[in-house]
This record gives C-alpha cells, structure tokens and sequence, in this order.
C-alpha cells in the first residue's frame, strides 16, 4: 500500500513529503494507522545531525494511532485497537528487562541504530529502495509497521492526540522525575530547559510531592507554561546567572534533584552545579554523540553528589503509562494544556521550525 510519509534524506534537509510503499506487517508485527505524530526535539536533533540515525529513514517516534491490520501470529492486539508506538522497543527476557529496565534492552538500540526492524529489513521504500524506520516507530506516516510488543494498547475513548504525547515527552519527563531521580515529597528540584519534555519533568515533580519547583530557560513564554505546570520559581537564564539564583532561592544549600532537559553540555555542569550534597543530577537531554561533561571530583567524593542520565523515563512503559492516562483522567496530570498546537501532517516543517523558535510547549501534526 501507499502512504504520505515524511522522510529525511539527509541531514540538514527538511522533510520530504512523499508517497512512499508500505508492506503489509510479516510476523509477530502489526501496521498501525496513525492518527497523530507528536513533534520532540529528538527528531530535529536528527534532522541537524546531533543526534546520529541511519537515513533515509522517516522520522517521528512520538505516535498514536488505529491497528489497521495484524501479521501472522499476533496475539495480543487486533484490527481496531487504540495503540501508542513505544520507541524503545524491549525482549522482555534479558537481563535489563526481567529487572524492569526495558529502555536498556540491546533490541532498543539494534532498531534505533540500524532503522530495520528485527529480521532486518524495513517494511517502508521508495520506488524500490528501502526507506528505514526511525527508532522503530516512524509516526511521520500515515502507515507504520511496528512489532507486536512496541505497540501498547490503550482505552479507546482516551484522545489519540494526547495519546500521542505520553509516548515520548510525558513518559519522559514525569518517569525522570518518578523513576530515575524519585523525588521526594518536600524536596527542591530544579529544572533546566521547559520544553515539552522540560514541563513534564516540571509536572512529574509536582505530582512527586516536590516543595520547591525552579524552572530555567531563555525564553518567557516557556517560563509562563513552567509555572502553569507547577513551577514555584523560574528563571530566565538570559538576565541572571542560573546557578547563583538556584542558590539563593534554595538558601545557599542547593536542590535535591536538578535536570537538564535541553541537550548541551554547558546546562548539563549548571545542574550539577545547583545541587547540595548528596543532591542528584540527571541528564535527559541529547547533547552531539561525542560531546562530554566534566565535572569536579571534590564534590562528587566528598558532597556524594550523583551525576547520571534517564532515557525514556527509564520507565517501564507497560506499566506507566495505564498510570498517566489515570493521572491525566484525575485531573492531576496536564495533557490539554501541554498540547499547544496541532499541524496538518503536510504543514511539518512549519511545526519544527516553531520548535525552534520556542513558540509551542507542545505541537502534534495530525493525520
Ligand atoms: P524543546 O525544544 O521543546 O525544549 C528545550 C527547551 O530548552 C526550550 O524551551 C528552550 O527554550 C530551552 N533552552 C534552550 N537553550 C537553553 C539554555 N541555554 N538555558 C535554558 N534553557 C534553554 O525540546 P524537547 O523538550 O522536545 O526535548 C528536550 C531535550 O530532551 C532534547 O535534547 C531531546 O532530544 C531530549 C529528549 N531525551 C529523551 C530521553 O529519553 N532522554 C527523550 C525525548 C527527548
Ligand atoms: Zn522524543
């Protein structure tokens, strides 16, 4: 079948809008139709070339969408059901699973890395030659061939736009806050970039019980969306000096937890830099493949501070999830609000351009 997909050729391109050959789903995979493709920073980040993908490949990993059609052998799922792509796709028997770590499952990084699926093709080309998968979810197409187990099915009155959005920047930033950092109630926290991603660690810390919320960037308007998400300060970084305020408003002592969620290395010493003793920094950020952070050993010996990373909220997604759209159905976790903005799937380069110039907290194109 055909479908409209948008592909990256090569980097520093835009996006090409194409009609390109979808095969149907081979065995233990299902084709999804997709109903929205949330735009993170990942992809762009892809499209600059800071963050390494095999191309050309059709981006977008943030998705929801309809079961269209199901492979031979697939028992879990069937035409009709509601799924969100999961873009770390996990055995479920290897060491890191069986200890409920799936986003460190080696079949995550083979797809990422490679853009074919497991046997080792894709099931995506373009007048012949094959066109891979980006992070084995590709939601920049109407169509998409996901395995079985990297599609989570959910509610089917539960909105698909929104669905789209705890795929990647919610599951990302509330489980860095619950499952990497585990913030505690009354704690201070500090976050560094308040983007999509940025405000759901921002809104993960508040659901945590954190005391103290500081929320950094350099653009207001992102500042304004941190505190509506349950920032108790922000900072613009343009006028003042970060790290000073951090410790003036935490009295000289420093967070509990700080996060980069912006992706350079520079923010990534600023949040070590904000911590107290035995205060932990975690990177969520993509920063160049090569880039690396120093940071000054007398405070990691003798304040015990950590200094560690999450991918994918190092979350168990099977499980989180079903509790996020509880969350959100309590009313306790903000998915009307994050969405900021919905583009027409052929307007996608106009959704990352405003990425870029920090206009939306998030935006979906829709299918
Ligand atoms: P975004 O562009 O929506 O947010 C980035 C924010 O950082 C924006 O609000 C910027 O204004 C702000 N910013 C930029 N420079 C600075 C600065 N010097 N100081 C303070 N703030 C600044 O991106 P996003 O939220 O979609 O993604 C954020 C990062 O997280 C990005 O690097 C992305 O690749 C990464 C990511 N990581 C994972 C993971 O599993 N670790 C998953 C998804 C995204
Ligand atoms: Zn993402």
């Amino acid at each position: 079948m055909k479908a409209r997909a948008a592909v990256l050729f090569e980097v520093g391109q835009k996006l090409e809008i194409r009609d390109v050959d979808v095969e149907p789903p081979r065995h233990g995979e299902v084709l999804i139709r997709m109903a929205a493709g949330g735009v993170c920073h990942s992809d762009l980040h892809v499209m600059t070339g800071h963050l390494v993908a095999s191309l050309p490949a059709i981006l977008g990993h943030e998705g929801a969408g309809v079961v269209a059609e199901v492979g031979p052998g697939v028992t879990s799922l069937k035409r009709g059901d509601h799924v969100i792509p999961l873009w770390r796709l996990s055995c479920g028997v290897c060491e890191y699973c069986s200890d409920g770590r799936p986003a460190l499952c080696a079949e995550g990084s083979q797809i990422r890395m490679t853009g074919r699926l497991l046997d080792g093709t894709t099931r995506f080309s373009l007048d012949g030659k094959e066109i891979k998968h980006f992070a084995g979810v590709s939601s920049f197409s109407e169509y998409s061939v996901v395995p079985e187990r990297a599609a989570l099915k959910i509610p089917e009155d539960f909105p698909l736009d929104r669905a789209a959005l705890l795929g990647c920047a919610v599951i990302t930033g509330v489980g860095a806050a619950v499952n990497a950092a585990r913030v505690r109630p009354g704690s201070s926290v500090a976050i560094f970039g308040a983007g999509g991603v940025g405000l759901n660690v921002i809104q993960g810390a508040r659901i945590a019980g954190a005391e103290k919320i500081i929320a950094v960037d350099i653009v207001p308007a992102k500042l304004a969306f941190a505190t509506e998400f349950g920032a108790t300060h922000v900072i613009d970084a343009r006028g003042a000096d970060p790290v000073a305020a951090i410790r003036a408003l935490t009295g000289g002592r420093g967070v509990d937890y700080a996060f980069e969620v912006i992706g350079l290395p520079a923010t990534m010493r600023q949040a070590y830099d904000t911590l107290a003793k035995r205060g932990m920094a975690v990177v969520v950020g993509v920063a160049p493949m090569t880039a690396e952070v120093s940071v000054p050993v007398m405070s990691l010996v003798y304040e015990e501070r950590v200094l560690t990373g999450s991918v994918y909220g190092s979350s168990r997604p099977r499980i989180d999830i079903p509790k996020l759209i509880d969350l959100y159905r309590a009313g306790k976790l903000r998915l009307d609000e994050l969405l900021t903005r919905r583009y027409p799937f052929g307007e996608i380069n106009e959704a990352y351009a405003a990425l870029e110039r920090g206009e939306v907290a998030r935006s979906v194109v829709t299918f």
